[in-house]
């Protein structure tokens, strides 16, 4: 059984798995390597440089032939800089976070870059999908970083049924099971991150792949609700002084508190006091892999799973 669907077609990428864009996390080394593992790897620009950015654009190029992406965090104060950079450099694939990447559309477009924006919530999706959205993916609130607040078993299907472009399920989804469960609601590929973090390839300082790969069921929460941009980490002495800010309502202190710590956390390797942005799935992450292996055991198990789906309900 091989995995096709509009997605893979659209992309031109080997199975339906986009590895997750994160900042400071997702470099041009795991990028190339998922994507030559016939996933859609994708560099996470978070608040790069554009000149940095550019480089890591330049380096995926020459590791890999195959389709790859950038993921743009709309929030970022420079990111006019950063879309003419891509523009000119030109990639595959861009995915968006934290935004509505609607006046960079048609631009995108002209030098035939697919567009696909993360959407936390329905209403903001069709508005996605008017302004020319390739695809949707749809990230429930299991997922590390910030995210909305409807779950991924929520979410996938709703944007089914309210969009004509593929759906892409993300959050939560660490193992073929969850591809399986994602299909089910209807989803055309899934977006992985976490689970990457652990990768062979993935260069984040190995103290943070080793609290990934310790955390349990409960060990993350979501931090920063008074400042409109919920955030999930693994729980920590930074996460601590954050709920505590949160519960005082003290956003400004929050947003202050916050900065520079995610490249802490993952440069430095300081997991106290760094964000160590993960997903609740960190807790079924159980060791370090080379990419193309995470890829060919959840594409192994989601295979099994739905076959053995099919077989109990005809019984
Ligand atoms: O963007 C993410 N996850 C992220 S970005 C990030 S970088 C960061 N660094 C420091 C502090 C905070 C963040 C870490 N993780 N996921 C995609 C995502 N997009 N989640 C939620 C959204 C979103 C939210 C609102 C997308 C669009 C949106 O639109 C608002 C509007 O109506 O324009």
């Amino acid at each position: 059984m091989a995995l096709q669907t509009r997605l893979t077609r659209l992309l031109g990428i080997r199975h339906p798995i986009i590895q997750g864009g994160m900042a400071w996390t997702a470099t041009w080394e795991l990028a190339a390597a998922v994507s030559n593992a016939g996933g859609l790897g994708i560099i996470g620009a978070g608040q790069m440089p554009t000149d940095l950015l550019r480089e890591q654009i330049r380096n995926a190029k020459a590791a890999t032939s195959e389709p790859f992406g950038v993921n743009l965090m709309l929030m970022t104060p420079h990111i006019d800089d950063i879309v003419a950079m891509v523009l000119d450099e030109g990639v595959p694939v861009v995915t968006t976070g934290a935004g509505n990447p609607r006046k960079y559309m048609a631009d995108l477009h002209a030098k035939g870059i697919k567009v696909l924006p993360i959407a936390p919530s329905i209403a903001l999706a069709k508005r996605l999908e008017e302004a020319g959205a390739d695809a949707i993916i749809g990230e429930g609130m299991e997922a590390g970083g910030h995210i909305g607040e409807l779950t991924t078993m929520v979410l996938t299907p709703q944007l089914v049924d309210a969009v004509s472009v593929p759906v892409i399920a993300a959050g939560g989804i660490a193992d073929g099971r969850g591809i399986a469960a994602a299909f089910a609601l209807g989803a055309e590929g899934v977006q992985v991150g976490t689970r990457f973090m652990c990768a062979e390839e993935c260069t984040i300082h190995p103290d943070v792949k080793a609290r990934v790969i310790k955390a349990k069921d409960r060990d993350s929460v979501v931090t920063g609700y008074s400042t409109g941009h919920p955030v999930r980490v693994l729980k920590n002495k930074l996460s601590r002084q954050l709920e505590e800010l949160d519960r005082a309502n003290e956003p400004e202190q929050i947003e202050a508190l916050g900065a520079g710590k995610l490249a802490l956390a993952m440069r430095d390797g300081e997991c106290d006091n760094g964000s160590v942005m993960a997903g609740q799935c960190a807790a079924m992450v159980d060791r370090i892999q080379p990419a193309a292996e995470i890829i060919r055991e959840m594409l192994d198990e989601a295979e099994a799973v739905m076959s053995a789906l099919a077989a109990r309900v005809t019984a």
